[in-house]
C-alpha cells in the first residue's frame, strides 16, 4: 500500500529526474557532523528505512561505500520504467539554514548502462503532517562503481523535518546498492573545505 506521504515523495522524485547533475564529494555519513539521517550507512541492518520502489530490499554486510553495510534494491517494473528507491522514513528533526544532502549509489547488475539516480529531500512541518516543498540534489548516470551524488549546499525552507529518498530509474531491469545518506546543517562540500587563500 502506498501512503499519501510516500506517493508524494515518489511523485516529487520522478519530477526531479532530468535536473542538472551536481558534483561529487562527501565524507562517510557516520562521521558527518550534524547528519540527521539515522542509520545513514546501513551498518548492521535496514532499521528505520522505508521502502518506496523495488521488488526486494536486501541488507548486505559485504558491500558498502567506505564502511561495511549497504542495501541492495532490485528495481520494480512500473510498466513505464524500472524504479528502485528507499526513503529515510520516520519524521526527523531537521536542519535549518544552509544545508547539504547526498548519497552513494552503485549498479551491481542489469541496467542499460545509463541508470539515472538522484537524492531527493522532501521537507515537512507539523511532525511531518504538512508537506512544504522538495529540494532536488541532482541526477547523475550511475554505473558499476560507487558514485556519490550531492554536495551542493541549499537553503532550507525553515527549520523543518526532512525525509530523504535515494532513487534510481532505468528503461531495463537493474539492481542498485545504496549507502551513506546525508542531510546535514551547514554542510560544506569537501572541495570547498580544501580551498585556501594564501
Ligand atoms: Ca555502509
Amino acid at each position: 500500500m502506498i501512503t499519501a506521504q510516500r506517493a508524494a515523495i515518489v511523485l516529487i522524485a520522478i519530477a526531479a529526474i532530468g535536473f542538472a547533475p551536481s558534483s561529487e564529494a562527501q565524507v562517510d555519513c557516520t562521521t558527518q557532523t550534524g547528519n540527521v539521517i539515522l542509520n545513514c550507512g546501513f551498518t548492521t541492518d535496514l532499521t528505520l528505512w522505508a521502502f518506496s520502489w523495488g521488488d526486494s530490499f536486501t541488507w548486505t554486510g559485504a558491500d558498502g561505500d567506505g564502511s561495511p553495510g549497504a542495501v541492495s534494491v532490485d528495481a520494480f517494473n512500473t510498466g513505464v520504467d524500472y524504479r528502485a528507491a528507499m526513503n529515510s522514513g520516520a519524521c526527523i528533526s531537521g536542519p535549518g539554514g544552509f544545508f547539504g544532502a547526498g548519497g552513494a549509489f552503485k549498479v551491481t547488475s542489469g541496467g542499460s548502462g545509463a541508470t539515472q539516480c538522484e537524492v531527493n529531500v522532501v521537507w515537512y512541518d507539523n511532525n511531518c503532517a504538512t508537506l512544504i516543498t522538495a529540494s532536488d540534489i541532482g541526477t547523475q548516470i550511475v554505473g558499476s562503481s560507487w558514485t556519490r551524488i550531492g554536495t551542493t549546499g541549499l537553503s532550507s525552507p525553515g527549520v523543518l523535518e526532512p525525509i530523504i529518498t535515494l532513487y534510481c530509474t532505468d528503461t531495463v531491469d537493474f539492481t542498485v546498492v545504496f549507502d551513506d545518506a546525508v542531510v546535514a546543517d551547514a554542510w560544506v562540500p569537501v572541495e570547498l573545505q580544501s580551498f585556501t587563500i594564501e
